[in-house]
Order: structure tokens, then sequence, then C-alpha cells
């Protein structure tokens, strides 16, 4: 079997003014959906988070891809590997991890989008589905957790369309301003009464730390022991700050998600405050795990297949972290379905992928696949029915979100300047408190 061609499409979707450390989510989140299509009529999606870089290197990647076998997905990525060169060399935009809470190196995203493909073509071709092609699945069903944001009214895209005032539930909770404790239990309860989440992480790192701490005590007294709770600054507090609260929250959180930045600093806290730490920024590749170790800088690491070159090298990190006994759960960024189900396959098919994954999918209402968005049941998804990843391509959506994609004029993630249209004064702090 042949890749007989790949199409590479960006598309634009809603995504709600959800503040972060990092400052603003902007009316659009970005995204490239990759379609890989072999000789035998059959497409292997995948999806990753968008940029002009991502997807002029994925555009880059075509002609070496046309020709090869979707089932030597080595070879493929040697090839890949060989053009393009080690991440520093590759001379994009971003050559390197970044401060930002997301990653931005490239060439682990160019690998995750054509080996997921690669994946989604064997499975749909061969007719198992992608848990089998990952060694099988250890459960049928993935927890997902309630993902909070403190964010500015609006529900993302076109203010003046999206806002909606006859809607209720989670989709009025969605366009809502959530800046104080009781906003934000309240977005809780509606998040997780739509969904059924029964654990749930506030994305913090926004607000000076005592009103996000007291967003902590807020939801730990409305649900109790039994949700699982985190906090995750994005690395934005000192040592001594997330010392402090870290010790204030003992007791009351799951896990505390980078507090602050860098291995040392983190192995600093570990060492102070009774609660796991765990990370997607300071180790973030296989690279890192050396020093992880080290320093003992964290106890659970966030996978996320877009970041760590694929789905299988995140169940290769999967057995690193059961050797070095450490924790493993996911990481998100704001998606849409393919992403969501190639999550799922990943979380089904890894044994000690056991804490209830993060995604941000409850934030989008834009969806490109076929049948419209997944739905969670008792905050779990069922792995998708089907061959490959289980998920089609509804090509009009596609079409859709491309031309909003063109209309928004944004061409790469940038929260400060989202920011800045709020407060003009506003600047990145690496350490802020
Ligand atoms: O979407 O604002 C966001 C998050 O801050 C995201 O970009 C982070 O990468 O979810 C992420 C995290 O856990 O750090
Ligand atoms: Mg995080």
């Amino acid at each position: 079997m042949k890749i007989e061609t790949v199409r590479i499409t960006p598309i634009a979707v809603d995504d709600p003014p959800l503040r972060n450390a990092a400052g603003l989510h902007a009316p659009y989140a970005l995204r490239t959906i990759v379609e890989l299509v072999g000789d035998n009529g059959i497409i292997g999606l995948s999806e990753v988070p968008g940029s002009n870089s991502t997807t002029k290197a994925l555009e880059d990647s075509v002609e070496i891809l046309k020709g090869l076998d979707p089932f030597n997905i080595n070879n493929i990525l040697f090839k890949l590997n060989h053009y393009f060169g080690s991440e520093n060399k590759v001379g994009f935009e971003y050559d390197e991890r970044g401060r930002a809470p997301w990653d931005q190196r490239l060439l682990v995203h160019v690998f995750s989008a054509i080996e997921v493909a690669c994946l989604d073509l064997i499975g749909k071709t061969i007719e198992r589905p992608v848990v089998d092609l990952l060694g099988g699945r250890c459960r049928d069903h993935v927890p997902f957790s309630a993902y909070l944001f403190l964010k500015e009214e609006g529900a993302g895209g076109l203010f003046e369309f999206s806002m909606d005032s006859d809607a209720t539930g989670w989709l009025s909770a969605r366009q809502e301003a959530a800046l104080t404790p009781d906003e934000i239990v309240l977005q809780a309860k509606s998040m997780c009464d739509h969904f059924g989440f029964t654990s749930i992480k506030l994305k913090a790192g926004t607000l000076p730390p005592d009103i996000e701490v007291a967003c902590m005590f807020a939801l730990y007294e409305t649900f109790g022991k039994n949700v699982p709770l985190r906090i995750d600054p994005n690395a934005v507090w000192s040592v001594e700050t997330s010392v402090k609260y870290g010790k204030q929250m003992e007791g009351i959180l799951e896990y505390y998600e980078d507090p602050t930045r860098g291995q040392k600093a983190m192995s600093e806290v570990a060492k102070q405050v009774s609660i796991p730490l765990a990370t997607n920024m300071c180790t973030t590749s296989f690279d890192d795990l050396p020093g992880s170790i080290q320093l003992g800088s964290e106890s659970i690491i966030l996978a996320d297949h877009h970041f760590w070159g694929g789905l299988r090298t995140s169940v290769e990190l999967g057995r690193i972290c059961q050797t070095f006994d450490r924790g493993l759960s996911m990481h998100s960024n704001s998606h849409v379905g393919i992403s969501l189900a190639a999550m799922t396959h990943l979380a089904a098919a890894v044994p000690n992928l056991t804490y209830a994954v993060d995604t941000h999918y409850p934030w989008q209402t834009d969806e490109v696949i076929k049948g419209g968005k997944l739905k969670f049941t008792n905050g779990e998804l069922a792995i998708p029915d089907g061959p490959g990843l289980g998920v089609e391509l509804d090509h009009d959506a596609l079409n859709e979100l491309n031309k909003k994609y063109k209309d928004c004029g944004l061409t790469h993630r940038d929260d400060q300047v989202e920011m800045q249209k709020l407060d003009p004064e506003w600047v990145f702090e690496s350490t802020r408190w």
C-alpha cells in the first residue's frame, strides 16, 4: 500500500475569551487537519495545533510522503527527520519549547500529525481500531476532567453573533464571565451537570494567587473530597509563592500542576509541599526525562501525543513513567473531534494512564467530524466505534472552518496580543507572583 496524496487544511474554530498565564484566548483557536489518502482510496485523519509554520512544514512534507508505505511509520519518520533535521535546525519561527503554556516545537507536531494519520489509515484499511494498533485496550471508557477557566464574557467567534440570550445550561455558562470563586463554582456545576465529569481542573496563573486558591477552596466546599481537584498556574508562581499556597492546599488537591518554572524550581517545591506535582511544562520531551528523574521535579507527567511526537511514542512514555514510578495524566489544548478520538484511543491503551484526562472540548462548539460532537456520558468517552480512529471527516464542515480560518486572519496563537486588547499595558511575565 502507498500514500497517494496528503491534504493539509488549516481551520479556525470559535473559542471563548479564556484567561491564562500567557494572556487571553483569541476568538478563534487554530487547528490543522491532515488527510492522508492511500492508494486504496481510504483516508487517514489527524489534527494538530494550527499555525502558519506548522501548515507550511506539513505542506513541505507532502512530496516526501507520496509513494511511501503508511504501514512503515518508522521509515516515514526517518525520511521526515532526514529532511527537516533536528528541531533546532528547522529554521522556522519556533525552534524550542518556548515559555508559553503550550509546546511550540514544530517537528513533534509534524511527526504526530503524520503518525496519527498513518495509524488511522492502517486501522481503516485492516478494519481495526487504533487502540488495537497501540497494543489493545486496557479500558473501554476513558474518564475526562472538567477544565475550568477564569474568563471574560463571550462565547468566542464574532462576539455580536456568538452571544445567545436564549442559551441555557452549559451553553449559557460557556458565555458568562467567570472571575470570582462564586462564578467559578457556577461554571464547574454547569460543566459537571452537562458532561458528568467527576474531577476538576482550574487553569490558574491569571489572577492573584489569593483569588485562585479561594476558587479551589470554594470548589472543595461545593463538591467535597470525592471530586479530585487540580490547579495549574502554568509556572508563573515563584518557588516561594508555590510553597506558600501549596501548603494551604495540602489535603484538597489531587495534584498541583506546574506551579513554578523549570525542573529545578519544581523540585524545590516538591520537597516542601505534600501534594504530588504534575507537569506539561518542565518535562515535555524524552530529552527532559533524565533531568526529571535526577531532580525529582514532578510525580506525574501529562502526556500529549501532539507534543510527544505521536501515539506510539506516548505509549513509550507510559512505560518510562512506570519504570521510574511516575504517574501519567494527559494534557489538552483547544481542539475538535479528531484529536479527542486520538486522545481516547491512547488513554484506553496505556495501563498506567489512570488520571481523568484534560480536555478543552466543552469550550468548542464547532466540529469537523461527521455526526457532530462526540458525547461524554458520565464524564467518560467510549472508544469511538469503527476502524481507525472511528471518526470520519465532514468535508462541508471542514470547508466552512477553513473559510473561517481565512476570514479571521490569525496566523498563530498569541494570547498576549489578545489580552492587550483588554488591557494595553499587559505583558507576559514568566514569574508574575
Ligand atoms: O488553553 O489556555 C489554555 C491552556 O493554558 C493551554 O494552552 C495549556 O497548554 O492546557 C494547558 C496546560 O495544561 O498547561
Ligand atoms: Mg498544564
